[in-house]
């Protein structure tokens, strides 16, 4: 757990589909009508409501995000963020991955939501290198918060112990860049 501002941050190995939190975000393709994965689980934990839902919306590009409501599930919103399929780093994965993150707060910024859990997107089917997404993904969201101060509690929901040892560090890294306490 680390605190930042008003926001703390915590990874979690966990199921994103089991938290009540005011948004998770899914990690979604451009279509935005489900698939595998994170995606899968979603859809089917918050039933076919979510996908007519999704019919709507035209589809979503590359690094952007759009909302809906969470039907079935706990949480009360979903995130659909598309991330970027892994070609090798030189077609702008890094700036668009950061960008899924960006805009998935911004939206909830914008819904005046206080909790969201992440999962690690593009880090499954679409293969991005997991401790580069992990490191896009909090330092993202670290630069991201102090334009969305009303969010109050971000999860990074895992679904392996590998992963949330990823998290754990970069946890511990920025808690030792925490200027030390003032002696009393
Ligand atoms: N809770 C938390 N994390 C999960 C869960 C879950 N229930 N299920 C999987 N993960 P992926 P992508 C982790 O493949 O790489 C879909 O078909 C998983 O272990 O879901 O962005 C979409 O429709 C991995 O660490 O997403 C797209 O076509 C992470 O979530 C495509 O896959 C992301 O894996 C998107 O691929």
């Amino acid at each position: 757990m680390l605190t930042i501002g008003h926001c703390t941050l915590e990874a979690q190995v966990a199921d994103i589909t089991t938290l009540d939190v005011d948004a998770i975000v899914n990690a979604a393709n451009m279509s935005l009508l489900g698939g595998g994965g994170v995606d899968g689980a979603i859809h089917r934990a918050a039933g076919r409501e979510l996908l007519r839902e999704c019919e709507t919306l035209g589809g979503c590009a590359t690094g952007d995000a759009k909302i809906t409501r969470g039907y079935r599930l706990p949480a009360r919103h979903v995130i659909h963020a598309v991330g970027p399929v892994w070609h090798g780093g030189a077609r702008g994965e890094a700036g668009l991955l950061a960008s899924c993150y960006r805009r998935s707060l911004e939206l909830a910024q914008q819904a005046h939501l206080r909790s969201i859990a992440f999962p690690a997107i593009s880090c499954g089917v679409y293969h991005y290198p997991p401790d580069d997404a992990v490191h896009i993904a909090f330092a993202t969201v670290i630069d991201t918060l102090p334009h969305a101060s009303g969010i109050e509690r971000v999860v990074f929901a895992c679904f392996d112990d590998a992963m949330f040892d990823r998290y754990e560090r970069e946890l511990a890294a920025r808690r030792d860049q925490a200027p030390p306490s003032k002696p009393a």
